[in-house]
């Protein structure tokens, strides 16, 4: 309910004027493919379960993907890609997720983003950044179980150090890298600890020039659900 109730307001910020201008813009002009839908154009609320013990920390929407669909991951090749790896662990009901209301549920697992809005070229800026930082942070200390955090991609990485870093000193945390893992304050405070795995992110880019393969995902998503699990 409390998490309803945030995602109602956050869906209605404007507070970065250059990606609520994108955003936006995207949504009107479309690609040719979705121009007989009618594009979502705002701020992408966290989803999955909200008992969830591993949060799944992405970077931004994608303009023709989550930016379309209103859902994280949802409508794009990345999406494609996280979803069909969350199904082979069982993390998620089915191994597609295309659009709201698709019945696609998670179970144990919440994901969220640093920034929720789409940038161009997938870039937020530092400023962005932490203007969306307040949201991601109210929206953690919703999701009272989570302990174990698998950011894909630097971005994501750093933004659960940022975190992190206000609760104590992260500083034997290892630089963003596939498969690094690092022991750290609980990004969530409370004095406890927490730990993050990072992964390649699951963009096309990385999956689609073999950077990034079905099978190294699988082995992080393993070893993050295995600490999840704990
Ligand atoms: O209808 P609801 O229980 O408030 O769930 C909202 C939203 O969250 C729905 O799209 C399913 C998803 N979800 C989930 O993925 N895993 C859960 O354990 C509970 C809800
Ligand atoms: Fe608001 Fe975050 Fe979107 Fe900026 S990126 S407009 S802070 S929701």
């Amino acid at each position: 309910r409390s998490l309803e109730l945030l995602h109602e307001a956050l869906v209605e910020c404007r507070r970065c004027d250059r990606l609520v201008a994108w955003r936006e813009e995207v949504a009107r002009v479309k690609r040719r493919a979705y121009r007989d839908e009618t594009y979502w154009g705002r701020p992408i609320p966290g989803f999955g379960d909200p008992d969830a013990t591993l949060i799944i920390m992405g970077l931004a929407p994608a303009a023709h993907g989550g930016n379309r669909t209103g859902r994280m991951f949802t409508g794009d090749r990345s999406g494609d890609f996280l979803y069909a790896a969350l199904h082979r662990a069982g993390v998620a009901s089915q191994p597609t997720s295309v659009r709201r209301g698709d019945g696609l549920t998670l179970t144990g697992a919440f994901i969220v983003a640093p920034c929720r809005c789409a940038p161009p070229e997938n870039k937020p800026t530092p400023a962005e950044l932490a203007s969306c930082r307040p949201w991601l942070e109210a929206e953690l200390a919703l999701l009272d179980r989570a302990h174990t955090y698998l950011a894909l991609g630097k971005t994501g990485y750093d933004a659960v150090l940022t975190l992190a870093k206000k609760h104590g000193n992260v500083s034997a945390a290892p630089p963003f890298a596939h498969g690094a893992r690092a022991e750290i304050p609980d990004p969530r405070g409370g004095g406890g600890l927490a730990w993050l795995f990072g992964s390649y992110h699951v963009s096309q880019q990385n999956t689609q020039t073999g950077r990034l393969t079905a099978a190294m995902f699988d082995e992080v998503l393993e070893a993050a659900l295995k600490r999840a699990r704990v």
